[in-house]
């Protein structure tokens, strides 16, 4: 009787374990951000908190950044399933949809956009467009500068060359810029052979690729605000049992959680750290400083409602403050 009480238990707890593993997913994820960048450190954190909380239901497995997929390729990976879900922001995959480039104009935080109908609308358009489900917006609370090797005194960029991507495109050129895209692995050599007189980025990273070594000047105030998320293919997606995409959707709102935390303190580090080595503010007077700030958004936003009239209208009212 005990005996075969206790062989009882065995069997089914074999099978139990045995059917866990089968039902385990392992999701195959990549960096349009280089591996030794910020982002990726940050990414890898909760990869791991997932792996751990996630043991016989789903599984991350990071692939690599751009040397395994390069950055403005990452989108159409996502989209075709070469990858099941990516880190990257949507100006490294305006080459799926235009759209992608519009969330770095969100004036409100994920918490909210997530109660307004602004992350359902930018889900609606990234399932249809992108084959895509836009998961987390893992950096918020970075505003973009521009970086300058030559000394200006007022918001023109005329003669200028300036490294952008997407993102910095409209508004520097309606400043006068020269522009050349790069993607950030390739910065560093541009700026080097003085390729670039400057370049766009956020105010946090520019010491992990050693930008800092060939940068002079950063030009204050910020724009926008740096989106980098998560984005994951939608037949991966819709494959997962329901109990996997709660998991995931709830590790998502997880990494959310930290942005507030993590990404203003990371912006105050980051500019007392560029000040220390030695990179000079240029600071605008009052009157400009405002109108160079209106000029980004309505630089930005004109240009979205050209390119895409109607999700445009409808993302420029969502992501109001
Ligand atoms: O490469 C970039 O300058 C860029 O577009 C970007 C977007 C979000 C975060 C950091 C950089």
């Amino acid at each position: 009787m005990k005996v075969k009480r206790l062989i009882g238990a065995f069997v089914a707890g074999a099978a139990i374990s045995c059917s866990a593993l089968a039902q385990e997913t392992t999701l195959r994820l990549v960096s349009a951000f280089p591996e030794n960048g910020v982002y990726v450190k940050h990414l890898l954190q909760w990869v791991q908190k997932v792996n751990a909380e996630g043991k016989g239901n789903v599984q991350i497995n990071f692939i690599g950044g751009p040397k395994a997929v390069p950055t403005f390729e990452v989108g159409n990976a996502v989209k075709t399933g070469v990858v099941d879900m990516a880190l990257a922001t949507g100006a490294f995959y305006t080459n799926v949809m235009p759209e992608a480039d519009f969330l770095k104009l969100t004036e409100i935080p994920v918490t909210e956009q997530r109660k307004n109908g602004a992350f359902d609308y930018i889900n609606k358009v990234w399932n249809e467009k992108g084959n895509m489900v836009y998961l987390a917006r893992m950096v918020e609370h970075q505003p973009f500068h521009l970086y300058l090797n030559k000394k200006i005194d007022k918001p023109d960029l005329s003669g200028l060359k300036i490294r952008i991507t997407p993102v910095y495109r409209d508004f520097f050129q309606a400043l006068g810029a020269n522009v050349i895209t790069t993607a950030p692995g390739e910065l560093y050599t541009a700026l080097e052979r003085g390729v670039v007189d400057g370049y766009g980025w956020p105010i946090g990273g520019i010491f992990d690729l050693n930008w800092h070594e060939k940068t002079k000047f950063r030009v204050d105030p910020g724009f926008y605000d740096a989106e980098v998320s998560i984005i994951v293919n939608l037949d991966t997606w819709k494959k997962l049992r329901p109990q996997q995409r709660e998991f995931l959707q709830k590790q998502a709102l997880a990494l959310e959680a930290q942005n507030e935390a993590t990404w203003r303190k990371y912006a105050a580090d980051e500019t007392a750290r560029q000040e220390k080595a030695g990179i000079q503010t240029i600071r605008f007077d009052e009157a400009q400083a405002r109108a160079y700030r209106a000029k980004a958004y309505e630089a930005g936003w004109a240009s979205a409602l050209k390119t895409s009239p109607e999700h445009a209208a409808k993302m420029k009212a969502l992501f109001a403050k």
